[in-house]
């Protein structure tokens, strides 16, 4: 593309639908407007913008990614964010944490390429062991867990998550009134991102933050964390199921000796993921989530 190279480089901090918030190599922000209606532009994507205004400015051009994490539901493509180098996926003790949506996930990131993490937050709380033995089978699957409450320790928090999160572009993911948040504002100086009280009523978060946002945590801006709404419901349509195996690393380990090489570990004689189950290798309820997948994605 001729004349692109010329044009300023920008990171995409926040979209906001119409409008997209674009970061200057140099750290200043301004808004800019697609150029024509439709917008492909997702928060760490790299543009082209020329400048429209003091403080406003036109996106020319997208440039290519390196990597997507989106979740694709029956009628949409609901891309977070593009670019990043991991995922942090957290859960806590309380609200009671869907594991469905957390493989979902998961197996997301797998198929993107991008390396996770669980982070399971609200230590403080009854509830926690309960929730950490809910993630054995992730931990013994090899995703590392790490154990935080931000509230009553968030100095421990913050010494256990430094080294994993220096130098990279992390984003936070989860359901709402996680702490999502509150992570943000204890590692990024001055971020104020918005926390919300879990709604007692409902059991759940309230859908706080609204937008994805990314947040620097340091002056030289090497090290991000980008917020994101919670979500409820994590599509897969992206996955074909024979695929799926191949992106649930527990049950990838035992698919190898299936006598058949296109067996769907359901049904088929000499399957070495049924038999992984039945002498508890593989977890019920992993192996549950598996199925219902495959439902919902044949
Ligand atoms: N008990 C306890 N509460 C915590 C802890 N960390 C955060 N919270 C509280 O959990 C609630 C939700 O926190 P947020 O940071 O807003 O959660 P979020 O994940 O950003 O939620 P959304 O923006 O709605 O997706 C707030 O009331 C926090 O103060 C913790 O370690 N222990
Ligand atoms: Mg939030
Ligand atoms: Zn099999």
């Amino acid at each position: 593309m001729t004349g692109v190279v010329a044009l300023d480089i920008g990171l995409v901090v926040a979209g906001h639908g119409r409008h997209f918030v674009v970061e200057t190599p140099e750290g200043h922000r301004l808004i800019c407007h697609p150029r024509g209606k439709k917008s492909d532009c997702v928060v760490g994507d790299r543009v082209r913008w020329m400048p429209t205004g003091s403080d406003e400015g036109v996106i020319e051009h997208r440039e290519a990614r390196r990597n997507l994490f989106f979740r694709q539901d029956e009628w949409k493509v609901k891309a977070f964010a593009a670019n990043i180098d991991q995922l942090l996926v957290i859960v806590a003790a309380n609200p009671v944490f869907s594991e469905s949506q957390l493989a979902r996930a998961l197996i997301a990131a797998e198929s993107a390429g991008i390396g996770v993490r669980i982070l399971l937050n609200k230590a403080d709380l009854p509830q926690f062991q309960a929730a950490r033995e809910r993630l054995a089978p992730y931990a013994a699957m090899g995703v590392g867990v790490i154990e935080t409450s931000m509230k009553g320790d968030p100095q421990g928090a913050r010494s256990k998550l430094g080294a994993l999160l220096a130098g990279k572009a992390t984003l936070v993911l989860g359901p709402s009134g996680t702490g999502k948040s509150t992570l943000i504002n204890l590692l990024a100086p001055g971020a104020r991102a918005q926390v919300g009280e879990v709604s007692v009523a409902l059991n759940s978060g309230r859908h706080t933050t609204t937008t994805t946002q990314w947040y620097w945590l340091d002056d030289a801006r090497t090290t991000a964390l980008i917020d994101s709404p919670g979500f409820q419901e994590f599509g897969l349509r992206q996955v074909r199921p024979p695929e799926l195996a191949n992106y649930m690393p527990d049950l990838r380990e035992h698919a190898s000796i299936c006598r058949f090489y296109n067996c769907s570990h359901r049904h088929e004689p000499g399957c070495g993921v049924r038999a992984a189950l039945e002498r508890g290798a593989i977890s019920a309820s992993r192996y549950r989530i598996y199925e219902e997948l495959c439902d919902e994605l044949s």
